[in-house]
């Protein structure tokens, strides 16, 4: 029933509406007025950006609305910024030039990158300087992009246009017969308030703060009102939140199905249908749409449909939005297909989660900093925790405020295992994911872990002003116990000391010194291997450590403590005389 959304040429629909029922005549009424093809704007498209070339990233008119100029903060004066497409494998390279009077940094959100190419606001780029991003793309084929990171000003940055599609092309995936070329869009999601067009004032109150910096009209690559002509055969569409705070729930205005093929992280194991999805800022989801269904002259709008959540309240997130109308105008065929099959994805196993964290999501009272992870406050010196390299960890994020947080890390993919304790996910929570959407009151557990660089790195709301208001924490991704960098076991990472006293009765200490922070654990064990008691069982920092073994329940014999931390076990012997 694509009728309903007919809304071109619309007069040549009238002997069908005869057929559909009164609700469908009335929407098809309200819809065929509001729309013809004189209406709207044709998609836009941001240049493609040369590999090795210059970012410039200054305040410069660009236009968004017709006949208008916009006061951007865009990168080669083009809003959004040029999308980066590269091969997987290959290294790329930007030369940034910060024209801004203030600083700036550019993050590659999905992309794992050595330290000081991540854009973390401590390595921001004064105003007037530059700096050279450069790294190996080693991440999966996928929709990533690049944005705005620098301390208290993400969020206005991002807003007034610093942000751009980062497309990795893996050609292993050429066998699949997705569709490519121009049947393969990218799609960038903004949203803008219709009060002050044509400028992108950034002007963030109370409200704002707490909710996302909200508009009420979404640019699509950074076209208002936009249409694109379509064939009727099967597309790829790379759909972007690159809002600040807005949440949209995609799905096709006469409620067609269509298939989610790729998460953050690129391709998911398996195309799954459906109807729709939400999509938080920072989130990206590629779908394939089939509009051989539909008769050239119809239309059919890419919607964000209404929705609330529990405790959200009625604010502007939520409310119905139009994002792209599709025009059929031609036969032309993609030779694209929806997979039988795509390749396997690993899921981690929560039974080998070396390491546990918790990360608590909530609202102070005041004005600023009131966004809080673990009640704290982001500050640029503090490292809030260590990671080890190659642990997989389970990152628990509760959400006790009644405001939606996308959760970001950067530098790994990671993967959702369950929305309050629920591991049966929907199609867009499966697969790879850099952010995840927590809802409000919801426990969310996700499995992460780190493989490619060390350093210190960002998680984060990616809701730009929770953000900017603190909601951020720095973790430093540090050398896994007893194994360096190209995996060879450190014989000497760790010293296990003999206990003293010795012999002893009924308590002795046992003390030990780490070169590196890591995960430890130490067991005592009897003459027949029985365990007796755990000492330690947990992530341990750096240095020299006691802990207190009381045999008070047990009886005279030897004893064996074992120590294990990465690959190296060391034992002692013990005495208890009773
Ligand atoms: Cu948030």
């Amino acid at each position: 029933m694509k009728r309903r959304d007919m809304l071109k040429k619309s007069l040549g629909g009238g002997a069908l509406l005869a057929f559909t029922n009164p609700i469908d005549l009335i929407s098809n009424a309200s819809k065929v007025q509001a729309k013809d093809s004189s209406v709207g704007n044709p998609l836009r498209f941001p240049p493609v950006f040369t590999n090795g070339g210059t970012m410039t990233l200054s305040e410069t008119n660009v236009n968004v609305w017709p006949g208008q100029n916009t006061l951007g903060m865009v990168i080669n004066g083009s809003y959004p910024g040029p999308s980066v497409v590269i091969q997987k494998g290959a290294t790329f390279t930007a030369n940034f030039v910060n024209q801004l009077n203030e600083p700036a940094t550019i993050h590659w959100h999905g992309v794992s990158t050595p330290e000081l190419m991540d854009g973390h606001p401590k390595d921001a780029i004064p105003a007037g300087g530059n700096y050279t991003y450069t790294f190996p793309v080693g991440n999966r084929g996928g929709t990533y992009f690049y944005h705005a990171h620098a301390d208290m000003r993400t969020a206005e940055q991002v807003y007034k246009g610093f942000a751009g599609f980062f497309i990795v092309d893996d050609l292993a995936e050429l066998p699949l017969n997705l569709p490519r070329g121009n049947f393969d869009i990218p799609l960038c999601l903004q949203d803008h308030r219709i009060a002050d067009i044509p400028q992108f004032t950034y002007n963030v109150q109370m409200n704002d703060m707490m909710f996302g910096y909200l508009g009420d009209t979404v640019l699509v690559n950074g076209t208002p009102e936009a249409y694109l002509n379509v064939n009727t055969t099967l597309y790829r569409f790379r759909i972007l939140n690159g809002s600040n705070g807005r949440v949209y729930k995609v799905a096709l205005s006469d409620n067609s199905p269509f298939h989610i093929i790729a998460t953050d992280g690129g391709l998911k194991d398996a195309a799954v249908q459906a109807t729709s999805f939400y999509l938080s800022p920072g989130e990206r989801v590629d779908i394939l749409i089939n509009f051989s269904s539909y008769a050239i002259g119809q239309s059919v709008t890419l919607k964000s449909q209404a929705f609330s959540a529990p405790g959200m309240g009625t604010y502007r997130q939520g409310i119905e939005l139009d994002l792209l109308r599709f025009d059929i105008t031609g036969n032309q065929s993609s030779g694209g297909v929806v997979p039988a099959s795509m390749p396997s994805i690993t899921y981690y196993n929560p039974a080998e989660v070396k390491a546990a964290r918790n990360f608590i999501l909530s609202v102070a009272g005041g004005t600023m900093n009131v966004h809080k992870i673990n009640g704290l406050s982001f500050e640029m010196e503090r490292i809030d925790w260590q990671t080890p390299l190659n642990s997989l960890e389970e990152w628990k994020i509760v959400n006790a405020t009644n405001n939606l947080h996308p959760m970001h890390s950067h530098e790994a993919q990671f993967q959702v295992y369950s929305r309050n304790g629920i591991t049966d996910l929907a199609p867009n929570d499966k697969g790879w994911k850099d952010t995840v959407l927590v809802y409000p009151f919801e426990t969310v557990r996700t499995l992460v872990k780190f493989t490619e660089y060390k350093g210190i790195f960002l998680y984060h709301c990616h809701n730009l002003e929770h953000e900017d208001d603190g909601m951020m924490l720095n973790f430093k991704i540090v050398d896994p116990i007893g194994i360096n960098e190209t995996g060879e076991t450190l014989p000497d990472t760790f010293e296990l000391k003999q206990n003293f006293p010795n012999p002893f009765n009924p308590s002795t200490s046992i003390s030990f010194d780490l070169n590196v922070s890591g995960n430890v654990e130490m067991n005592v064990y009897d003459q027949t291997g029985k365990l007796v008691a755990t000492l330690v069982d947990n992530y341990v920092p750096a240095g020299s450590h006691k802990v207190i073994f009381n045999a008070s329940g047990l009886s005279s014999g030897e004893y064996f403590v074992r120590m294990v931390a990465g690959d190296i076990v060391k034992t002692i012997k013990m005495t208890l005389v009773k």
